[in-house]
């Protein structure tokens, strides 16, 4: 692959995946928590784990919070600990839904004392974005209902506006909000921010530091996710991904593992709009859960994924395909595309890696390494992290 145009594998190593914290600890369903042995019992441990992928990889210098779950006393100490370990803080993400208080919503809740509180738990997450230098504040609300007539749509929209200015008009010049949405769950008759329409609507109305975040787990089946990009990319209302896969519905398994199709389709998107450089601005998150395998080479192997779907689509012979295009040519043109994807570009990748001094095979690398035994033998005693802690 040495043909491969210097423009293209520039691209390839200016990619930056942030990979977050919650991914390291223990997870499950709601029917049952495997517990695995090694996982972070701190929030230095996740981010000392997220360092290590970054270390192996190369692309992945940033770790994701959540809070409270990664709740500690001295914000400052902990983005320094997360850069004396090579990596930097990345979105703070908040958490008004595991809350009693919370049951019949937060930012919309009815009563004003609640919504209060929840309101006063993003502009915390504020602060900690002030203390430890993050720039991105990524908002996922579980508001909604789940019967017909439960409350007022509208009125739940115009609370959930109040509570988004107050926070959009505490952000620094350079923080950001990003505006998650999810079609449903937990509830299931509507959801207050329900899809990229309601949640890039709130954005144009808070101003220029607030853009979409597509979790790409967060659509009815079937749902054209690339042209939601497209659109958004337009706009320049898209800020950023929370990556993940999915075969029903939330699944939040590895990235490009169910549909590594589509991940090449959302990543065709970006590329011809130049969005996946980093001075584009647009933060490419994973937010998974890795219930049954292995937590760090599953987070590796995500990241790999992600860099292959890139890679696949800096391949795409724009010149033929525009020509395909032009001329009406519809089987071309989706040959072009599909010419691309077809590519095994590993021996690119493998290649640029060992360019940058890293392992090839970075999976293989981290078995190697020792740290899984590390780790298991070490992180005994205390308590696990797990969703919610
Ligand atoms: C909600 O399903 C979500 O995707 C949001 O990003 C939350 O913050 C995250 O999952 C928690 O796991
Ligand atoms: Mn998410």
């Amino acid at each position: 692959m040495a043909e491969v145009a210097e423009n293209v594998r520039a691209a390839l190593r200016d990619l930056r995946i942030e990979t977050p914290s919650w991914a390291y600890a223990n997870s499950g369903t709601r029917f049952k928590v495997f517990a695995q042995a090694g996982v972070p019992r701190t929030p230095q441990e996740k981010i000392a784990d997220a360092a290590v992928v970054h270390r192996l990889t190369g692309v992945a210098p940033a770790v994701a919070l959540h809070i409270p779950w990664d709740a500690v006393d001295d914000y400052a100490a902990l983005s320094a600990f997360a850069r004396e370990q090579g990596v930097e803080v990345g979105a703070i993400n908040s958490n008004v839904f595991q809350d009693d208080d919370y049951k019949l919503g937060s930012v919309t809740n009815p009563d004003p004392r609640i919504r209060r509180k929840a309101t006063d738990h993003l502009l915390h997450c504020v602060d900690v974005m002030d203390a430890t230098g993050s720039k991105d504040l990524k908002l996922w609300f579980s508001d909604g209902i789940n019967y017909p007539g439960q409350d007022n749509l509208r009125a739940r929209q115009d609370r959930l506006a109040e509570a988004l200015r107050e926070v959009y008009d505490r952000l620094g010049p350079d923080q950001r909000m990003l505006l998650e949405y999810k079609l449903f769950e937990p509830a299931f008759y509507a959801t207050d921010v329900p899809d990229w329409g309601t949640s890039f609507a709130h954005c144009v109305e808070l101003g220029p530091k607030a853009g979409v975040c597509i979790d790409t787990g967060h659509h009815a089946p079937g749902t054209n996710i690339e042209f939601i990009v497209a659109f958004l990319v337009r706009a320049g209302k898209l800020a950023a991904f929370d990556f993940n896969s999915r075969f029903y519905a939330d699944d939040d398994l590895m990235a490009g593992a169910a549909d590594p199709f589509q991940l090449f389709r959302i990543m065709f998107e970006l590329v011809q709009a130049n969005a996946t450089r980093t001075d584009a601005g647009i933060a490419f998150m994973l937010d998974q859960c890795h219930n049954l395998e292995a937590k760090i080479p599953a987070i590796i192997r995500s990241v790999l994924n992600i860099q292959e779907a890139q890679a696949k689509a800096l391949l795409v012979d724009e010149v033929a395909l525009e020509k395909a295009q032009e001329s009406g040519d519809v089987l071309a043109a989706n040959a072009v595309l599909m010419d691309a994807f077809s590519t095994d570009v590993r021996p690119l990748l493998r290649a640029l890696r060992d360019e940058q001094g890293l392992d090839p095979d970075p999976v293989e690398a981290y078995h190697r390494s020792g740290y899984q035994q590390r780790i298991e033998t070490t992180r005994v005693g205390g308590v696990q992290a797990g969703w919610g802690a």
